[in-house]
C-alpha cells in the first residue's frame, strides 16, 4: 500500500502554432494522463498541470505566413488544443496559457528576482542580424549546421537532432529563415544565465542523485551536456512577441521563450490553486512534493538543466523528482511533420473515430517510444483494436455479461465450492494492482498497458477453459462459481483499466452497475470485488471491429499528403533553350473535344481517346488513366498539338498530344481553354 503523497505533474506546453498530433500524445500526454489517473486512484493529492506555450518564434513565423497577428494564432490554436485534450480524456486540473496575465506577472517576477539577486550576467555581445529583414536572428529565425552533430537544419537555440542547446552564433553556415540571407553580426545587450555556475550542483543532483531512477535516454543526454561543459545562455531576445524584459535597458526585448515557458507550469498551478482555494506553494516548494515533468526528448536540456538551474538560482523551489522523456514516434515509417502535414491530427481523429478515444490511447501506449523512436502504422492500429481490444477485452466482458443476464437475469450468483483453478484465478487477479502499479511507477506504461491486457487474457482463458455454456447443462452449482469468478475479474478490469482506457472503464462500470467502483488497492485487499446478488446491467459492446476500408481511407489521406508535398516541393524545371517565333509557329495547337475514351488493356496509365479536332476525329493515346476514369473525360474540351508526328503506342497509332500538367495534389489536369463551347479546330496562338 503506497503512502499517499503530493504530486505536481506537468506536461510540455505545446506551441500554439498547430493542433496536437499522435507524436505529442504518445510522447507526452497519454503517459502523463495514465500516471495521474493512477495516482488519483491510489489516493494521492495530485496537481496535473498543463497549458499552451504562446510565445516563441514558431508562432510569429506562422502569423507572418498567414498574414495575421500572433495573438490571432495563439487564440485559435489554444482553443483547438485545449478542447482536443478535453475530448480525448486528458484530465488536467488546470490547462492555462502563457499569454495569460498571471503568467506574465509570474515570469516577470521570477526574472526580476534573479536579476535583483545578481544571478544574471549582463553583457553586450555580437548577435546574428538580418540587414534586409532589419532584425536580430535567434531561435527559429536562423538555421544552420549544428556544431555538435552536423545536422544542417539546426535552429539558433537548439538542434532537434541531437538535442544540443545552442547560441545562434554557434551555428555553422547560418542562414536567415526570413530572407535566406547570410546574417551579419550586430551588437546587442542581453542577460545570460551562467549555467556553468550551477554545474557542480547539476552534477551532484543528477549524475549522482538520479543515476538509477532517471531513464537512460534522459540521463545519457544530460550527462553528455554536462561533460561537454555548460556555458552561459541568453535568456532574453530582441523580439516583439513575448514577455517584456522587466528591467532597465530591457526596452524592445522579451524573455527567451524557454525561460518563460517552464515558469508557465508555476503560473498554471497558481491559477488552479486560486480557483480551488488552495495554497500553490506546497506544490512547488515543499520537499515532500514529487515534481514530475512529462516531455519529449527534444525538451530534455530545458527541463533537466536550464529550468532546474533557474529554480536553483531563485532558491525557494524544489527540483523535479523525474523527467521521464520519451523518444519520437514516426508515422508509417516517416518522421511526423507539421509542415508536411504528415501526421494524424487529434481533432481529425476525434471526428473520424467518434467514441474511439481509448483505441488510440491503447495503441499509442502499446507502441510508445519509451526507449527508442517507434513507428505508428494504421495496420497495427487496426490489428491491436481487432485482435486485442475487441477479441480479448471486449469479448471477455461481453460473454460474462450476456451469460449472467441469460442464466441469472443479471444477478451475480452465489458461488458454490471453489476448485483449485478458481482459487488460483482469484489470487492472480489480486496480484494485478501491484504488478501494474510497479510498471506505472517506473514510467513503463507500455509494460503496464500489456499487463492490463494480460488480466483480460486471464479472464478470457478462464471462461474458455471452464466453458460455463456447457457446464450449465449438467452442473448448475459449478456454473454459478464459474460466473461468479468471471464477474470478479470483470470488476477488477473496471478499476484497473481506468488509467489506460478511461472511456471504456466508465462504460464497464455502467454495465456492471457499479455506483462506487473499487479503488485501486481494494482490488487486492477486498475479498469480494462484486458481491453475490448484485444486479448488473445489459451487455453493450465496448469495442467494434475496424474494417479494412476505414484504414484504407486513412492511408489514402496520407498518400494525398505525400503527393501534395511532392507537388509543393516539386523542383520547377529550369527554362528550356530559347526558340524563335518561327519555331513556335511550327506548333499547330487546336481546341478539340474528347468524344470517346477507353482504358488501354493491360496498361495502368494509358487511355485511348477519340478526339474531334475540328479537322478530323483522330485517335490519341494519353497517359492519364491514373488521374481520370474514361467516362470523366468524355465531352472535355482540350488543347491538342495536332501536327506531332504519329507514334505507335502498344500497337495503337496515336496522332497528336493533349496538353496536361499537375495540380498541387500531384494529380494530372488538362491545360484547357477556360471558356466553354469554343468551336473545335480553332487554332491557339
Ligand atoms: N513549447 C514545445 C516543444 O518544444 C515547447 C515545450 C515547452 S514546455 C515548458 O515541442
Ligand atoms: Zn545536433
Amino acid at each position: 500500500m503506497n503512502t499517499p503523497k503530493r504530486y505536481t505533474v506537468t506536461t510540455a506546453l505545446p506551441y500554439t502554432n498547430g493542433p496536437i498530433h499522435i507524436g505529442h500524445l504518445a510522447g507526452v500526454y497519454v503517459p502523463a494522463d495514465i500516471y495521474v489517473r493512477y495516482l488519483r486512484l491510489t489516493g494521492n493529492d495530485v496537481a496535473f498541470i498543463g497549458g499552451s506555450d504562446e510565445h516563441g518564434v514558431p508562432i510569429t513565423i506562422k502569423a507572418k505566413n498567414e498574414g495575421v497577428s500572433p495573438q490571432d494564432i495563439v487564440d485559435k490554436y489554444h482553443a483547438i488544443i485545449k478542447k482536443s485534450f478535453e475530448d480525448f480524456g486528458i484530465t488536467y486540473d488546470n490547462y492555462s496559457r502563457t499569454s495569460a496575465p498571471i503568467h506574465h506577472e509570474t515570469a516577470s517576477e521570477f526574472f526580476k528576482t534573479l536579476y535583483d539577486k545578481g544571478e544574471f550576467i549582463e553583457e553586450t555581445t555580437e548577435q546574428l542580424y538580418d540587414e534586409q529583414a532589419n532584425q536580430f536572428l535567434a531561435d527559429r529565425f536562423v538555421v544552420g549546421t549544428c556544431p555538435k552533430c552536423g545536422n544542417e537544419e539546426a535552429y539558433g537555440d537548439q538542434c532537434e537532432k541531437c538535442g544540443a542547446s545552442l547560441n545562434a552564433t554557434d551555428l555553422i553556415n547560418p542562414k536567415s529563415a526570413l530572407t535566406g540571407n547570410v546574417p551579419t553580426l550586430k551588437e546587442t545587450k542581453h542577460w545570460f544565465l551562467p549555467l556553468d555556475k550551477h554545474e557542480a550542483f547539476l552534477k551532484e543532483w543528477i549524475l549522482e542523485g538520479h543515476k538509477k531512477d532517471w531513464k537512460p535516454n534522459v540521463y545519457g543526454q544530460v550527462k553528455s551536456w554536462i561533460d561537454d561543459g555548460l556555458r552561459p545562455r541568453a535568456v532574453t531576445r530582441d523580439l516583439d512577441w513575448g514577455i517584456p524584459v522587466p528591467v532597465e535597458g530591457g526596452e524592445g526585448k522579451v524573455l527567451y521563450v524557454w525561460f518563460d515557458a517552464p515558469i508557465g507550469y508555476i503560473s498554471s498551478t497558481k491559477e488552479w490553486a486560486a480557483r480551488e482555494g488552495k495554497d500553490w506553494e506546497p506544490y512547488w516548494k515543499d520537499e515532500d512534493t514529487k515534481l514530475v515533468h512529462f516531455i519529449g526528448k527534444d525538451n530534455i536540456v530545458f527541463h533537466c538543466i536550464i529550468f532546474p538551474a533557474m529554480l536553483k538560482a531563485e532558491g525557494s523551489y524544489i527540483m523535479p523528482d523525474n523527467v521521464p522523456a520519451n523518444e519520437f514516434l514516426n508515422l508509417e515509417g516517416n518522421k511526423l511533420s507539421t509542415s508536411k502535414n504528415w501526421a494524424v491530427w487529434l481533432p481529425e481523429y476525434l471526428e473520424e473515430f467518434p467514441g474511439q478515444q481509448d483505441v488510440l490511447r491503447y495503441v499509442l501506449t502499446a507502441n510508445a517510444p519509451e526507449t527508442k523512436d517507434n513507428d505508428f502504422t494504421w495496420k497495427d492500429f487496426q490489428a491491436r483494436n481487432n485482435n486485442e481490444l475487441v477479441a480479448i477485452f471486449g469479448n471477455f466482458i461481453n460473454r460474462v455479461v450476456v451469460l449472467t443476464n441469460k442464466y441469472y437475469e443479471g444477478e451475480v450468483p452465489t458461488p458454490a465450492n471453489f476448485e483449485a483453478v478458481d482459487e488460483e484465478t482469484l489470487a492472480a487477479v489480486k496480484a494485478y494492482p501491484d504488478v501494474i502499479a510497479s510498471s506505472i511507477e517506473r514510467y513503463r506504461f507500455r509494460e503496464a498497458g500489456q499487463e492490463l491486457m494480460n488480466l483480460a487474457r486471464l479472464g478470457n482463458k478462464y471462461l474458455a477453459d471452464a466453458e460455463p455454456w456447457k457446464v450449465i447443462k449438467v452442473d448448475e452449482e459449478r456454473t454459478k462459481t464459474i460466473m461468479y469468478v468471471a464477474l470478479q475479474i470483470a470488476s477488477a478490469l473496471a478499476t484497473l483499466s481506468e488509467p489506460f482506457l478511461p472511456f471504456t472503464s466508465e462504460k464497464l462500470k455502467g454495465i456492471l452497475n457499479l455506483e462506487k467502483a473499487l479503488q485501486w488497492n481494494e482490488v487486492t485487499t477486498e475479498d469480494v470485488l462484486l458481491p453475490a446478488s448484485h444486479k448488473i446491467g445489459k451487455a453493450e459492446l465496448l469495442f467494434s471491429k475496424i474494417e479494412d476500408e476505414t484504414i484504407q481511407k486513412q492511408l489514402d489521406k496520407l498518400e494525398a499528403s505525400k503527393k501534395a508535398n511532392e507537388a509543393a516541393n516539386k523542383v520547377v524545371e529550369p527554362q528550356k533553350d530559347t526558340i524563335t517565333f518561327d519555331d513556335f509557329t511550327k506548333l499547330d495547337l487546336r481546341v478539340g473535344t474528347i468524344i470517346e475514351a477507353e482504358k488501354m488493356p493491360k496498361t495502368k496509365k494509358l487511355l485511348v481517346l477519340k478526339v474531334d479536332t475540328g479537322l478530323d476525329v483522330r485517335t490519341i493515346v494519353s497517359g492519364i488513366s491514373e488521374s481520370f476514369k474514361p467516362e470523366e473525360v468524355v465531352g472535355k474540351q482540350v488543347t491538342v498539338l495536332v501536327n506531332l508526328a504519329p507514334r505507335k503506342l502498344r500497337g495503337v497509332e496515336s496522332e497528336g498530344m493533349i496538353l496536361m500538367t499537375e495540380n498541387a495534389e500531384g494529380k494530372l489536369v488538362f491545360v484547357n481553354p477556360d471558356e466553354a463551347n469554343i468551336a473545335n479546330g480553332l487554332q491557339i496562338s
